[in-house]
């Protein structure tokens, strides 16, 4: 009697194990630190994430979802991902381009018409292979997010045309493709940290900012910004990066659990951000800004423009990256 128990105990405790076999994993924090404020499409893709990592782990792994740039702007999350100070985060594919220069290939203006291009190029080989690049430099890039199509807004006046541009203080991501591409289009390119971009609106050190729909609604822009210009100038992804001193102490079944879940939180994180983005123009009017349309005329005068700083894209990507980009991009778009 006390045997047959004791098997049935046993098969019950197996069961339960289930397909998480305790000894591969150990009790693990993962700090994961994002930019935009705890109520943002990165928000609520952080903590989806952060559900199935400790799901799949039997509650082994707990992530720690830390927004709001309270662990540094993004160049200095990633500074703390290299030393391996905090495991991992995620933020602007734009703000790598100083560690991994093949990063500046997704900042090509109007390089994807819409999101179909931009999923079929970033997930497939040519966005494996940039990547790929973040792991020589510290960095192991899962998997890549939606920021999305960014849109103009300022202080100054409507951008109804190429030369409303002019002398307009805009604040850029830091790094030369978006410094070159505004200088070339007449403004007076400043790069910050995201973390100060909504103190420098306010205090009216810049008169204007680009960022997604979701943005603007998510971190408040609408409450320092009057004018909205739907432009949609480039697509812009987020990656989601681990600490590669952290992540070589994985077993492969702690890291499967990572990356699985991660590509979950891709679907996820593409879905809502899309369904924001979807709802975020006529929410944004309703706050107060004034939205008008780039004409098609003037997007394209804008696109001839900054042709000249494709140049120098590929010279910093190689010519190969922006080849095979170009390639993917048009097989994309037949489809
Ligand atoms: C958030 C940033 C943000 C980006 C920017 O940390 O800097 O404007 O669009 O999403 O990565």
């Amino acid at each position: 009697m006390r045997i047959k128990f004791a098997v049935a105990g046993l098969t019950a405790m197996l069961l339960a194990a289930g397909a998480v076999q305790a000894q591969d994993f150990k009790p693990r924090l993962v700090r994961f630190g994002y930019g935009l404020v705890e109520d943002s499409n990165q928000g609520r893709a952080v903590r989806m994430f952060a559900k199935e990592v400790e799901k799949a782990s039997g509650g082994k792994m707990k992530v720690r979802a830390i927004g709001n740039a309270s662990l540094g702007s993004d160049t200095q999350m990633q500074q703390a991902l290299i030393g391996g100070a905090q495991e991992m985060m995620v933020g602007s594919t734009a703000t790598l381009v100083g560690l991994s220069p093949e990063m500046a290939i997704w900042d090509t203006p109007f390089l994807f018409a819409n999101t179909k291009e931009a999923d079929a190029v970033l997930d497939g080989p040519v966005g494996e292979k940039v990547k790929a690049t973040l792991e020589p430099k510290g960095m192991v890039g899962l998997v890549y997010w939606e920021n999305g199509f960014r849109n103009l807004t300022n202080n100054k006046r409507p951008i109804t045309k190429l030369e409303d541009l002019q002398d307009v203080k805009l604040r850029v991501m830091q790094n030369n493709v978006f410094l070159d591409s505004f200088k070339t289009l007449g403004a007076n390119a400043v790069p910050l940290p995201f973390s100060e971009l909504f103190t420098a609106l306010e205090t009216k050190a810049v008169d204007g900012q680009e960022n997604p729909f979701n943005t603007v609604l998510s971190s408040k822009f609408y409450e320092v910004q009057k004018y909205l210009t739907v432009s949609n100038h480039v697509y812009s992804p987020w990656i989601v990066t681990v600490s590669k001193k952290w992540w070589d102490t994985l077993s492969p079944a702690e890291k499967k659990v990572l990356q699985d879940a991660a590509i979950k939180s891709r679907e996820f994180e593409r879905k809502d951000t899309r369904e924001e983005a979807a709802k975020a123009l006529a929410e944004i009017k309703t706050k107060g800004m004034q939205v008008n349309e780039l004409p098609a005329a003037e997007a394209s005068r804008m696109r001839d423009k900054l042709g000249a700083v494709n140049a120098g894209i590929a010279k910093s990507v190689g010519q190969g990256t922006w080849d095979s980009v170009q390639t993917a991009v048009k097989q994309a778009r037949a489809k």
